[in-house]
């Protein structure tokens, strides 16, 4: 499933990168966007995730993030995202950067982790910028509004047209351009600027992996694709990484 070529890298890599998208969470029965089966089948984006379908259907964006975020209430971290949490200890350096919103990451024990566009468990009031953590969130259906200032609240996501967040954009790019190896793991790598980090990861040097269980834009700017779900692939990579490091030949 590996080759030669990668396992040598990782066993001399300082620095891994782990970049993920809906795929990883697929396998916690989280739908994904594009694949089959996505959300965006019965949505389009432009209906939902941008700040102007946000103020003309308050109530339709809030009921598409409360129905995702009744399913990820009731999911759990998989093989994959714990399989990172645990890859995070072999390595000098290691950093998840995911565009996913789901918080599985941070729920499977990785600690160094860049969430490009926002999370789902975080809200904030668009008329004093109050934040607001899902649980305490006024009413159960409809827009909430903002206790303090009554302005509209709205989900800490990242929306189309919407700059990412600075800190985590400048920390994504220089963890990717510093990187021995880039995971592109369970990304279709068509929303920008995310997709452009293991572009630029590449162009630094790095090994660039991508896995999927399909190929995608990237694939054929990869140095190597693997076929696969993310569920299954990882925790066997993890296995190679640490039999590497035992000292046993992989
Ligand atoms: C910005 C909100 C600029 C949160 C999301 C034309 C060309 C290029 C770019 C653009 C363009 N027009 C507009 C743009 C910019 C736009 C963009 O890139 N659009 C794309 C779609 C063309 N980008 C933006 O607007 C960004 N902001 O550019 O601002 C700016 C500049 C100046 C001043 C102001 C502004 C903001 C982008 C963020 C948008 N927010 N979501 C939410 O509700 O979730 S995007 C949405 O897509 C999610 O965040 C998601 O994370 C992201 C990427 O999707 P993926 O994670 O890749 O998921 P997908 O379903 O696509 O793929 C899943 C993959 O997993 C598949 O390949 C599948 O095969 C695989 N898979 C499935 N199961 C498994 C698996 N793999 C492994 N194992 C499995 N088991
Ligand atoms: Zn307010």
């Amino acid at each position: 499933m590996f080759s030669r070529r990668l396992l040598d890298t990782l066993s001399r890599a300082r620095s891994v990168v782990a970049f993920t998208g809906a795929g990883i969470s697929a396998e916690s029965g989280v739908p994904t966007f594009r694949g089959s089966g996505g959300i965006w089948k019965k949505y389009r984006p432009e209906e939902l995730a941008n700040l102007d379908a946000f103020l003309r259907n308050p109530e339709l964006v809030w009921e598409w993030y409360r129905a995702r975020r009744q399913v990820m209430s009731g999911i759990a971290p998989n093989a994959g995202h714990l399989a990172l949490a645990a890859m995070e200890r072999c390595f000098e350096r290691f950093a998840v950067i995911t565009q996913n919103i789901d918080n599985l990451h941070r729920r499977a024990g990785s600690r160094t982790i860049y969430e490009l566009h926002g999370n789902i468990e975080r809200n904030y009031c668009i008329g004093c910028r109050a934040q607001y953590v899902s649980e305490v969130l006024p009413g159960t259906e409809g827009a909430p509004r903002c206790p303090a200032c009554n302005g509209l609240i709205r989900p800490d996501v990242v929306w189309f047209g919407e700059l990412l967040p600075s800190d985590e954009w400048d920390a994504s790019l220089s963890a990717a351009e510093g990187s021995d190896v880039f995971l592109s793991i369970g990304t279709s790598a068509v929303v920008y600027p995310a997709a452009s980090l293991p572009r630029a990861a590449r162009r630094s040097g790095a090994y660039v992996v991508e896995i999927n269980i399909e190929p995608t834009d990237l694939s054929d700017q990869a140095d190597e694709v693997i076929l696969g779900r993310s569920g299954e692939v990882l925790p066997e990579l993890l296995e190679r990484i640490t039999t590497i490091q035992k000292g046993t030949p992989a």
